[in-house]
């Protein structure tokens, strides 16, 4: 026992001590070390039990991206003026496969952001039991403010850079915040005349009349929702009957509002960055998918032809809502620990997180304290990867599967995901926290490719 405490407390130096450096060598970056502190403070048990991943340097290897590019993207916007931003791509990890993870345009992006969201892309896609690495990239270009030429332009000068370090076998980009199938089709579209070949895995995340998957729009919400139902089915709950919150009204948001309305659950509440829409009957989802799909307008609009519905100008008040199930589906740290403890006192029962990283740190321990469910992003949203992949495979056959097959295998995918992490946090003391217990599942898959392929 003493033995085991002192081991416990030399791990736990080690990794507070690495997590110094990785602080110091990366200032002022604070999405990134907060990932970065999640991941570590599950792992010390993984090292106590083993050893060799301190000696081989995994932790150390891991947090330094294998590659991380910045580029200039010049482009001309509608008024024939020079517009500039910034283009970025973090290949994090190969151990397992090709780099894997999307592209992010907004204006809030930095190497911050993609750090955090390429580190924590390294786990989800280990979970999902695919080959896959981990990587990431976007750009500051906001796609809201431009016209659709604009955003060809823009994406075809993105593209002419990103060509060089990217293909099927290499790093596979695909959708994320700003970036949907109409991007995809500009980047596609420049990449292969660059490139002067047809490689559809290039990318994933395609429009179906050109090599995209059925289900790969619906995936992401699709994956939180089964994540969650599996979750909540475990504890004599469900969808069914239920109240729900679902942040954003974006590509995660809409398919989860589906999902969960396809289970029996009433959504009463969504919202974009301006605001939230409350509507205590029910959200009418063509709607919102007419507004956000089509028009691009403000969720706020919605209020015009439901008058029942109210607005609310402050998004993050959306979790004042008394609700059963929350799933933040916008963006990162929509959660702080206030409205934890407001989700926690008006009875929520569980967390199902769609976006990636939307809970603070305190928030998430303020919901385990609590025993509230949670379900952590690496796992419940990995369900967007997880048909990436598929799509990646159905490109490499020159086969397409029908939307059945694809949603058939999500769910398989999903149920694992939560039963190893389950599991996994079980085995190691922690039971039902299935955010150690996703990160140490997703962690020993990369450290044990990585021990096999040798110090590179
Ligand atoms: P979209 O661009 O389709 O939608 C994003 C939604 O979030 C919009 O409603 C947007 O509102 C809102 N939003 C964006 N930034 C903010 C902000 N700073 N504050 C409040 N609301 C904001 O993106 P996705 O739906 O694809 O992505 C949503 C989340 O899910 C992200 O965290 C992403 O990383 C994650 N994710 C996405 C996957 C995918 O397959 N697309 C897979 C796994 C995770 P507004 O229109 O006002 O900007
Ligand atoms: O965060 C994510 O997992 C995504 N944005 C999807 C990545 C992908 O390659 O489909």
């Amino acid at each position: 026992m003493y033995e085991l405490e002192t081991e416990t407390e030399n791990v736990s130096n080690y990794v507070n001590h690495l997590y110094e450096m990785v602080k110091h060598r990366n200032p002022h970056e604070s999405e990134f070390h907060q990932a970065v502190k999640e991941v570590f403070d599950s792992l010390i048990p993984v090292l106590v039990k083993n050893p060799i991943y301190i000696k081989q340097r995994i932790l150390d290897r891991l947090v330094e991206p294998e590659r991380f590019i910045t580029f200039r993207v010049p482009w001309v916007d509608d008024e024939g003026i020079v517009q500039v931003n910034r283009g970025f791509r973090v290949q994090y990890n190969s151990a397992l496969g090709p780099y894997k993870g999307g592209l992010r345009f907004h204006p809030s992006v930095n190497s911050s952001i993609i750090k955090f969201l390429g580190f924590e892309q390294i786990f989800k896609n280990a979970l999902t039991g695919q080959p896959i690495g981990g990587g990431k990239g976007g750009s500051d270009f906001d796609p809201k403010e431009r016209s659709d030429m604009e955003i060809m332009r823009f994406c075809q000068s993105f593209m002419t850079e990103l060509s060089m370090h990217i293909g099927p076998n290499i790093d596979v980009p695909a959708g994320d915040i700003g970036v949907g199938a109409k991007e995809i089709g500009y980047l596609f579209g420049q990449y292969k005349k660059i490139r002067g070949a047809y490689e559809s895995g290039v990318l994933t995340g395609k429009s179906i009349l050109y090599g995209g998957s059925l289900g790969r729009k619906e995936a992401t919400g699709y994956g939180t929702v089964y994540f969650v139902e599996e979750m909540l089915n475990q504890h004599g709950m469900s969808f069914e009957n239920s109240t729900v919150i679902v942040s954003g009204s974006g590509n995660v948001s809409i398919y989860a509002m589906e999902k969960a309305m396809q289970l029996g659950a009433t959504v009463i509440a969504c919202s974009d960055s301006n605001g939230y829409i409350y509507d205590p009957n029910g959200i009418n989802l063509e709607t919102v998918k007419r507004l956000k799909e089509v028009e691009r307008k403000r969720i706020e609009e919605y209020t015009c032809e439901h008058p029942e519905a109210t607005y609310h100008q402050n998004c993050e008040e959306i979790w004042s809502i008394p609700c059963d199930i929350a799933l933040p589906c916008a963006t990162q740290n929509e959660i702080n620990s206030s409205s934890a403890q407001k989700l926690i006192v008006n009875g929520v029962k569980a967390i199902g997180e769609g976006a990636n990283m939307p809970t603070t740190l305190e928030a998430i321990n303020t919901f385990l304290d609590h025993k509230i469910l949670f379900a952590p992003a690496k796992a419940a949203n990995a369900g967007g990867v997880s048909v990436s992949a598929l799509e990646m495979a159905q490109n490499s056959a020159r086969v397409s599967w029908s939307a059945e097959e694809v949603d058939s295998k999500l769910r398989t995918i999903m149920k694992d995901i939560y039963k190893q992490s389950l599991n996994t946090s079980i085995d190691y003391g922690v039971p039902g926290n299935l955010v150690a217990g996703a990160n140490i599942v997703g962690f020993v898959r990369v450290a044990e490719a990585m021990l096999a392929q040798g110090v590179i």
